[in-house]
């Protein structure tokens, strides 16, 4: 097939300001001569964050995966924590890292987010909290999570790595939950280079987690906890001001290319595409779809023919975080306890989609993806 382009597509790249813009800021932290610790970029992003979110307090870090480890020791969670196979990586290594034991409970087949449905039977005496993630930034079942935490009073920490600027029922994603964590990481939506968030619901535990992210120190001589160095510095909360400048046109765009691949794959027999909840505004952060037993290729070939036309789409989420060695032998992690996920992590590829995304490049994707059915056709 012959391509509009011949320069490789990748899932995703970073939204960058132009460079010019971005050296007023730099001669600031030149002339200040504060590049970390709480300096005055790192307090305006923070301010700045929560008016553009509409969430109270958010604490800024270094990534997002630092930011799920102390969100967990801000809130002294031990034991076992509920959590999905189905995600990145760093959800589950968080709770490895504090020494908590995840609990692999499968997914809903629509939202592919933990299943509210399946987590009490998963529940133990040694459960303390439960760790959903917003996965592509689609929310999860929130009230049907929030009623079985009150139910056995557990702690939720929402992995809302994927989901910037996500609403649901009118407000961010982000306020459900005792926490939530975001990242800023370069392949998100919004990046500042690399970052991430907690955002907390009031002031005491947003103090306690930005001592908690500074080493514990309350003053000079004074160190009231095991903390960690989270913090964002000064070039990375100056580059997020910045980047929050074009985040709407951004956005805007990510909308479009969702929606024109949406109208045409809709005619592919066996692709199915994610679609947002009722009274869900979506972020468009990935754009994955699902390859069904009625397409003619499996998921790993149809994964090949893009790859050979230097289009490199990913598969998010394959493997599961469950079939990763240090996951594979706990007892909630067996294969044919997650059916769903199981399923899902063969049928997934996660399509390009970045704002500058050109539409002779999108219909270039769509038509390698129906090209089992024209060929057919053609030949
Ligand atoms: N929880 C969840 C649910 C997450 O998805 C993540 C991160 C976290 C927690 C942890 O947050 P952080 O600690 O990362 O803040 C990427 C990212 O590294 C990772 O942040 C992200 N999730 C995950 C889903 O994807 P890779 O290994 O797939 O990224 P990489 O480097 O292969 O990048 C993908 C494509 O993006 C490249 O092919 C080209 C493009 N790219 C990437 C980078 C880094 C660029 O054009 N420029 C760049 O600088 O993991």
């Amino acid at each position: 097939m012959n391509m509009p382009k011949k320069t490789p597509v990748y899932v995703t790249q970073p939204l960058l300001p132009d460079l010019q813009d971005f050296l007023p800021y730099l001669e600031t932290i030149w002339e200040n001569k504060v590049l970390t610790n709480a300096g005055p970029f790192h307090q305006q992003l923070e301010q700045a964050l929560c008016d553009y979110l509409g969430v109270k307090h958010i604490c800024l870090f270094a990534n997002g995966t630092l930011a799920l480890m102390t969100a967990l020791q801000a809130l002294r969670i031990s034991g076992e924590v509920i959590t999905t196979p189905y995600s990145f990586v760093a959800t589950a290594h968080s709770l490895l890292w504090n020494g908590i034991k995840p609990v692999f409970v499968d997914v809903d087949p629509v939202t592919l987010n933990l299943d509210p449905r399946k987590i009490e039977a998963a529940i133990t005496p040694h459960t303390t909290a439960i760790m959903p993630v917003h996965c592509y930034g689609q929310p999860c079942d929130v009230a049907s999570i929030e009623k079985i935490a009150d139910n056995y009073n557990l702690k939720v920490i929402y992995d809302a790595a994927h989901a910037f600027g996500v609403r649901h029922q009118g407000t961010s994603v982000l306020n459900y939950g005792d926490l939530s964590v975001i990242s800023f990481h370069a392949t998100k939506i919004f990046n500042t280079f690399e970052g991430g968030a907690i955002i907390c619901p009031d002031a005491k535990t947003k103090l306690r987690i930005d001592r908690l992210k500074n080493f514990g120190f309350v003053d000079e001589v004074t160190v009231v906890a095991a903390g960690i160095n989270g913090k964002m510095s000064e070039i990375n909360a100056a580059f997020g001001l910045l980047q929050l400048k074009g985040i709407d046109a951004a956005r805007e765009q990510r909308r479009a290319i969702d929606a024109a691949y949406r109208v045409q794959l809709a005619g592919v027999p066996g692709i199915h595409c994610l679609t947002a909840g009722e009274g869900d505004a979506a972020n468009h952060a990935y754009f994955p779809i699902l390859v069904g037993p009625a397409y003619p290729l499996s998921r790993d070939q149809l994964f090949g023919a893009l790859r050979e036309q230097e289009i490199y789409a990913r598969r998010y989420f394959y493997p599961l975080i469950s079939d990763f060695p240090m996951y594979r032998d706990m007892p909630s992690a067996a294969p044919a306890r997650l059916p769903i996920a199981q399923r899902a992590s063969s049928q997934v590829i996660c399509l390009p989609i970045y704002p500058g995304l050109a539409d002779d490049i999108v219909a270039a994707i769509v038509a390698i993806i129906a090209a089992p059915f024209t060929t057919t056709i053609d030949s």
